[in-house]
């Protein structure tokens, strides 16, 4: 039996992906840069600040800015992301999520969050879901993002488990590779990607219980 899990946030236990891209097209389109939403799945998984870099690249526009106006952009950009999450609730957790996590806590399996996103602890207080987990890995904390493994090892180690005996949920493939770089058991949640390396992969966790880890 594994003894820990480690979630991504977003794609796996709820969906915002559709609030940042209002988020950033509006953002883009304030400097003359179009992104659609092929464009925008590449940003999946990907910080804040990695996010606007890729967005201004895309518009050959990665060197009109200084670093104080980039991070001025990236906070408009999270104002209008944090109001489109006005009305975010329990009904907004993706299918199957729920009762994991019940089973994990009858089973006294502990929980963590790898999420890159700095508003994980509001957007999981929404949900009403943030009592399942033992702890948030804080991403200003980290030296790299996802592929790296460092935010799944601290995710499985903040919940004294080591990364071999832990299972990360990702719907990304990014998140796949730290997953499998951190020596975890990957479980890949997508119905319309193949996420590579993946051990499992799940249209959705309602086909999944706690007692098949
Ligand atoms: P924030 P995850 C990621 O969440 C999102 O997939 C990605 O699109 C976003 O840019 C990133 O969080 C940072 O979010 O702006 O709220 O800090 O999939 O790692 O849970
Ligand atoms: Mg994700």
């Amino acid at each position: 039996m594994k003894k820990g899990f480690v979630f991504d946030l977003d794609g796996v236990i709820t969906d915002t992906a559709k609030f940042h891209y209002i988020a950033w097209k509006n953002l883009a389109k304030s400097l003359g840069i179009l992104i659609d939403e092929t464009f925008n799945e590449t940003l999946k998984g990907i910080s804040r600040m990695d996010s606007l870099d890729k967005i201004l690249a895309y518009g050959k526009r990665e060197n009109d800015f200084t670093l104080a106006e980039k991070k001025s952009l990236a906070q408009k950009k999270n104002d209008e992301y944090v109001t489109l999450l006005a009305d975010l609730s329990e009904k907004d957790l993706l299918p199957g999520v729920h009762d994991f996590l019940v089973q994990a806590k009858e089973r006294n399996i502990p929980c963590s969050i790898a999420s890159a996103s700095k508003n994980a602890p509001m957007i999981l207080e929404k949900l009403g879901v943030l009592a399942y987990f033992g702890h948030i890995v804080d991403p200003e904390t980290l030296k790299k993002g996802k592929p790296d493994p460092e935010i799944f090892i601290k995710a499985a180690e903040s919940i004294n488990v080591e990364p071999k005996d832990a299972v990360g949920f990702e719907d990304a493939q990014a998140g796949i590779d730290g997953i499998k770089a951190a020596g975890m058991y990957a479980v890949g949640i997508s119905s319309t990607e193949t996420l590579q390396g993946a051990d499992l992969q799940v249209a959705s966790m309602t086909e999944l219980n706690v007692d098949q880890f």
